[in-house]
């Protein structure tokens, strides 16, 4: 096996013997012959829509390589062959060879990688936008346009510019998944989350899918089972269609890293609708449960309804067996606070612009960051942590994603009445930070790069990838990034970036907001 497409990969360079994450390397062969065959399928039709059916496989299969989420190799293997299936229907087309996908020139692979795992991170948006209804045709094209590329001889500057265009077609995927979530669920409004549970059964649910979260909630309303977010699900109680299920209670646990420890003995099932997953303890194995792409050997995997609903019975079952604790439990974040907020969205944010702008032109507020991203279990995060508490109490720090539950329980208190920590939703909502960014440059009538705000992103998985891709497509300069650097970044193209865009690996939280702050 050879996979080098998250954080926390092997000596920081490639797991080749096992992943750090628990991939099996029968599983990440499986991954990569799944690739070869949706390149293959791409083939077949010349880079364009394959129709419904493709579609929809091409968005999975994709998704199905994104770290922690799928640990199954028959599961991988059986949507590969349905990808066979489909490029049957459309002719000749050879599928890749796998093993050539990770070898050759550095650069070129190395370019090639870049592309492919953005790819698999904005797949996971577009399902998600997918399942709501929702489809973009230019992204759902680029898909095929982008795996062709995969299979095919290019130079550096092509690589470079098909990077670019990706970078621009995942910003309309972000923009599709946001109409497809505020469309469903109205816009997000600030709430306060409790990070307590009540006594009693209740279920958690982790990962980033709503839709799964809006079904279980119908599914278990008036049954005495009360719902518990989890991760990524985090901002879910933003919505006000999903905060309106008044047993929709709290938050339950911190980052997905923590989970082994978290989930320890829970007497509750706990729900996978995306990543992160990890190998489930003994201690809790009988009690988690998976659903769409995610998958793992003797889970109770939830298969897709007929009609679009998920039958979440087994789940709540569960829950009534277990019964949940016989008094009410407290909980806190990593820090010890015990709310969290959440629904910091553009609508939110914009709707305010005015406080906003009014405070910068009086100097309230001196800078903006956005601490951003991903968590990890790697050492090192603690940056992030010590970043805010740092930062001067005349900035504002955005977030999004779940890096932030490193420092979410804070409170760093207030701004001209709104909070100096916003969390504007899970990490496909960076496209709220792109709108309110570019609406505050408006206002400025300056561009992005001339405003008072600095990036400063923590990535795991791929889907950190394609945001980022995005950003520089943007034009965004000067992005800190860390904890570390992507082992699929070769030194020349990470020059590129640096010298193009201004990237820089973070240092320390002293120095760089020194720099920032001059
Ligand atoms: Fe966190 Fe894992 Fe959201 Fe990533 S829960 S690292 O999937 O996409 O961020
Ligand atoms: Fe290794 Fe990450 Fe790939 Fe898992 S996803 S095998 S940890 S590089």
């Amino acid at each position: 096996m050879f996979c080098f497409q998250c954080e926390q990969t092997a000596g920081g360079k490639g797991c080749t013997n096992v992943g750090v994450c628990g991939k099996k390397p029968e599983v990440a062969n499986k991954q990569d012959e799944l690739t070869g065959a949706l390149i293959g399928l791409a083939r077949a039709t010349n880079g364009k829509s394959g129709g419904k059916e493709a579609d929809e496989l091409v968005m999975q299969g994709l998704f199905t390589t994104v770290t922690n989420v799928s640990f199954d190799g028959d599961r991988v293997d059986e949507t590969k062959e349905l990808i066979w299936k489909e490029k049957a229907k459309h002719g000749d087309g050879q599928d890749y060879d796998a093993a050539s996908l990770w070898a050759g020139d550095t650069d070129i692979v190395s370019l090639r990688s870049t592309l492919l795992l953005g790819m698999r991170g904005m797949a996971a948006y577009a399902w998600h936008a997918y399942v709501l209804g929702k489809e973009d045709k230019d992204v759902t094209e680029w898909f095929y346009k982008g795996l062709k590329a995969l299979g095919e001889d290019h130079t550096v500057d092509e690589w470079l510019g098909l990077l670019m265009e990706f970078g621009n077609i995942n910003l309309k995927c972000m923009a599709l998944l946001d109409d497809a979530n505020t469309s469903a669920y109205g816009h997000p409004v600030p709430a306060k989350v409790t990070t307590n549970v009540e006594k009693g059964p209740f279920i958690v649910v982790s990962g980033h899918d709503l839709l799964d979260l809006k079904h279980l909630l119908e599914q278990t309303e008036g049954k005495g089972i009360n719902i518990y977010t989890h991760g990524e699900m985090l901002p879910a109680h933003g919505y006000p269609e999903l905060k309106k299920y008044s047993h929709l209670k709290g938050n339950f646990g911190t980052a997905w890293q923590n989970q082994q420890k978290e989930f320890d003995g829970i007497p509750a099932p706990i729900l996978f609708t995306t990543n992160c997953l990890m190998t489930p303890r003994a201690s809790y194995s009988d009690r988690v449960y998976t659903t769409s792409v995610v998958a793992f050997p003797a889970l109770t995997h939830i298969p897709d309804g007929a009609n679009g609903v998920k039958d979440f019975t087994p789940v709540i079952n569960k829950a009534l067996e277990l019964g949940g604790w016989s008094e009410d439990k407290h909980f806190t974040g990593i820090n010890g606070g015990s709310t969290l907020m959440t629904g910091f969205a553009r609508n939110t944010v914009l709707g305010v612009a005015d406080k906003v702008i009014d405070a910068v032109k009086a100097g309230a507020i001196k800078h903006f960051f956005l601490v951003g991203g991903c968590d990890g279990a790697k050492p090192g995060r603690n940056y992030y942590t010590d970043f805010v508490q740092q930062a001067p109490k005349e900035t504002v720090i955005l977030t999004l994603a779940c890096g932030k539950f490193r420092f979410n329980d804070l409170d760093i208190g207030e701004i001209g009445g709104l909070p100096r920590i916003m969390d504007m939703g899970q990490c496909n909502d960076a496209y709220s930070a792109i709108q309110v960014a570019v609406a505050l440059a408006g206002a400025f009538n300056c561009s992005v790069n001339e405003l008072p705000l600095t990036l400063v992103l923590s990535w795991y998985e791929q889907k950190a990838v394609c945001i980022l891709l995005t950003l520089l497509a943007l034009g965004i300069k000067n992005i800190y990034i860390g904890p570390s650097l992507p082992a699929f970044l070769s030194s020349n193209v990470l020059g590129v970036l640096v010298e193009k865009f201004g990237l820089k690996p973070i240092s320390t939280p002293e120095e760089d907001l020194k720099a920032i702050l001059g």
